[in-house]
């Protein structure tokens, strides 16, 4: 594991650092805007006050941070595995290229002793997971690593309310950010309630560290809704959404290559407009999640 200099200085000063993911740079956006969106959010979060920590492996290297070099190598791998918890370790000991997914950076993201960690959305239960199975190991992870997960919901591509069912199960507590309802991801209000909601990042905070103080394993999923300005409702993304599952299925995309194949498919059925909508809310993610960073301190 080898923390990048500015991580490095932070964690020798106690100053609050914010953990982020890269599959989204490597399977979630198309180059350059994935390289562009890393670095905003990475500026977005010293704006407020933290410390980004982009986590991925280069050559079997566990990195806790990436230089500005690093980050546009790794935007522009060709050969990245995606990484989860069953393939971390292996990624690591072939000495092979990863990107983290939100399960994979939240075991990172302990091991390095970071808290909280800003992504897009999780992977959840995917729609007809009845037949395939399909339930992200981004859920489980959830309920056995303590890491508080700043996202904008779980994708609207998913079945939202399977997910949220698994949640509920494996006890993890889903908060809404500053309303009732659960948003989702490129959209402000999935209809459904969010079974816990608070207002303030150091009630979160402090929540997490009620959690750790009481033995209980696991993090918190935070939802934060993305900024009004920046959303695409329901009812303009649903029939792109259904298009874009046929095809999947249609085509046999299965396993790992669902979520990216979706991404990419929406990006190219709306002309753009998802991945405008997808930069928006990983920076407002962003910004809470350093707040509640620094709220930790
Ligand atoms: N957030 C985004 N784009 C992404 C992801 C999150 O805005 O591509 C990634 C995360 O790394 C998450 C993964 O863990 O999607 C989910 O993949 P799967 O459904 O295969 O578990």
């Amino acid at each position: 594991m080898v923390f990048a200099p500015e991580v490095e200085a932070a964690r020798a000063a106690g100053q609050p650092i914010v953990a982020l993911e890269s599959t989204i740079i490597t399977h979630g956006m198309p180059f350059p805007q994935n390289v562009e969106t890393a670095r905003l959010v990475e500026a977005e979060v010293r704006a407020h006050g933290a410390t980004p920590a982009t986590i991925a492996i280069l050559d079997g290297t566990l990195h806790i941070g990436l230089t500005d070099a690093q980050l546009d190598h790794l935007g522009q791998l060709k050969d990245v595995m995606k990484v989860s918890r069953a393939d971390m370790p292996v990624c690591i000991a072939m000495g092979r290229n990863g990107a983290t997914t939100v399960a994979a950076t939240m075991i990172a993201a302990h091991l390095a002793g970071i808290k909280v960690f800003a992504t897009g959305g999780i992977g959840g239960v995917h729609r007809g997971a009845e037949t395939s199975y399909d339930i992200s190991a981004d859920l489980p992870e959830l309920a056995q690593t303590p890491v508080t997960v700043v996202c904008a919901g779980a994708k609207a591509i998913l079945d939202l309310p399977k997910t949220f069912e698994y949640l509920e199960t494996l006890g993890v507590p889903v908060i809404a950010f500053g309303q009732d309802n659960l948003p989702a991801f490129w959209s402000r209000d999935s209809g459904i309630k969010a079974p816990l909601r608070m207002d303030d990042a150091a009630d979160i905070a402090r929540a997490a560290q009620m959690r750790a103080a009481m033995g209980l394993p696991g993090g918190q999923l935070v939802a934060n809704p993305i900024p009004l300005e920046a959303e695409i409702t329901a009812d303009i993304l649903a029939p792109h959404i259904a298009a874009a599952l046929a095809e999947a299925d249609q085509g046999f995309i299965a396993a790992k290559a669902v979520t990216p194949f979706l991404l990419q498919r929406l990006f190219e059925l709306t002309d753009g407009a998802s991945l405008v909508a997808n930069i928006a809310l990983v920076m407002n993610n962003a910004r809470l999640a350093a707040r509640i960073a620094a709220a930790h301190h």
